[in-house]
């Protein structure tokens, strides 16, 4: 056979086998062996030397001629076996579409966070800036500037978390009251705020108390400020979270920082005043704590008592929430038991 024929001869023996070839390895054997450097193809072309110069080209271009067409056809092939590859795979591959899909779970505005962000709402309406205070806390801003000084009985009621002696987690959110009087500048007008935020105590956790919890402070002070301005915006405040036909009522109380000092309650949004297991039959349920601005506690924020007065309130958000939402355990809100915080969507659902 001479060289000619031989590579004839390669050429369609070759397609052959990659006719019948059925997996991509095998074919990449095909492809190492024929045309790679040690296959016959190369072999052939050895022989090339002892060719007349006249048939040398002519050979040669035959040679290359094959290797093309044979190159072309394992490309051909490759491509025809990747394609039956993906093919399967995909097969192989069911997707069932009426299967759910992964859902990831939404978080929900907490109860307590919406309830805040409500008396915010109401607060701002009536022209209340929102001040935030510090969680950890000085004991001269959290107690000695709202006149609890040291060894003062009224300490025991509010037992902290102390970090040193003279820093603590905030037992009421009244030392903004001081922080915000302290900095305001009456020149601009009157000074009318309110800071919701975390507080601590050391109390033990039972259904209505919790070592953690919060207040929303509320601070005017102004010319000529009396009870009666008091009285009116907690009336504002107490029927839009409880109703428009809520009366409320002022208990003579005692805070060291208010002089004088009430506990106000709120008739009963449940029974209307008739008594129920809301109320515990009194027909009123006890809201919030409140007083007209001690002098003392003005003149330490550099406040000149004899022209300015002013009120201020401390209002519990999860007492307001347990009381409108039916919540018979403080604890709840703090547990973050996802069956118990989704049922307050009530934002995201509208
Ligand atoms: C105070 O903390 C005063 N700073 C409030 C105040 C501000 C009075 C301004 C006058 C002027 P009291 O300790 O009563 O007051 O707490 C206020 C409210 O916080 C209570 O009515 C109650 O709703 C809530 N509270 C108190 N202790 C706890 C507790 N351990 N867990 C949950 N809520 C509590």
């Amino acid at each position: 056979m001479d060289l000619q024929e031989q590579l004839e001869h390669l050429k369609k023996e070759t397609l052959a086998k990659i006719e019948d070839v059925s997996n991509l390895d095998h074919l990449n054997d095909i492809r190492v062996n024929i045309l790679g450097k040690k296959g016959p193809l190369t072999e052939i072309l050895r022989g090339m030397k002892d060719l007349t110069a006249e048939e040398r080209p002519k050979v040669g271009s035959f040679a290359n001629q094959v290797k093309e067409k044979l190159a072309d056809a394992i490309q051909e092939k490759k491509d025809i076996l990747e394609q039956e590859a993906l093919t399967l795979a995909l097969k192989a591959e069911t997707i069932d579409v009426t299967l759910p899909g992964n859902t990831s779970v939404h978080g929900t505005t907490h109860i307590l966070t919406q309830t805040i962000e409500e008396i915010e709402d109401i607060f701002l309406g009536m022209g209340y800036q929102i001040i935030e205070g510090y969680e950890v806390e000085q004991d001269e801003y959290n107690f000695e500037r709202m006149n609890i000084p040291k060894n003062h009985p009224a300490r025991d009621m509010q037992d902290s978390f102390y970090i040193s002696n003279e820093l603590l987690l905030r037992t009421h959110t009244s030392p903004v009251q001081a922080r915000t009087m302290e900095k305001h500048d009456f020149s601009q007008g009157s000074l009318r705020m309110i800071s919701p935020g975390k507080v601590f105590r050391r109390d033990n956790d039972d259904a209505t108390h919790s070592h953690q919890f919060h207040q929303i402070e509320g601070l005017v002070i102004d010319e000529g400020i009396t009870m009666g301005d008091l009285k009116g915006t907690l009336e504002v405040l107490l029927k839009k979270m409880f109703g428009e036909d809520r009366e409320i009522r002022l208990r003579p109380s005692y805070f060291p920082f208010t002089e004088p000092s009430v506990e106000v309650d709120v008739s009963c949004f449940k029974c209307g005043g008739e008594g129920c297991n809301v109320c515990k039959g009194s027909g009123w349920i006890e809201i919030l704590g409140a007083g007209m601005v001690h002098p003392d506690v003005l003149k330490m924020s550099g406040i000149d008592s004899e022209k300015y007065s002013g009120f201020a309130f401390g209002l519990g958000p999860d007492r307001v929430a347990m009381l409108r939402h039916g919540v018979n355990d403080i604890r709840y809100f703090y547990h973050n038991d996802h069956r118990f915080i989704e049922q307050f969507n009530v934002k995201e659902s509208n």
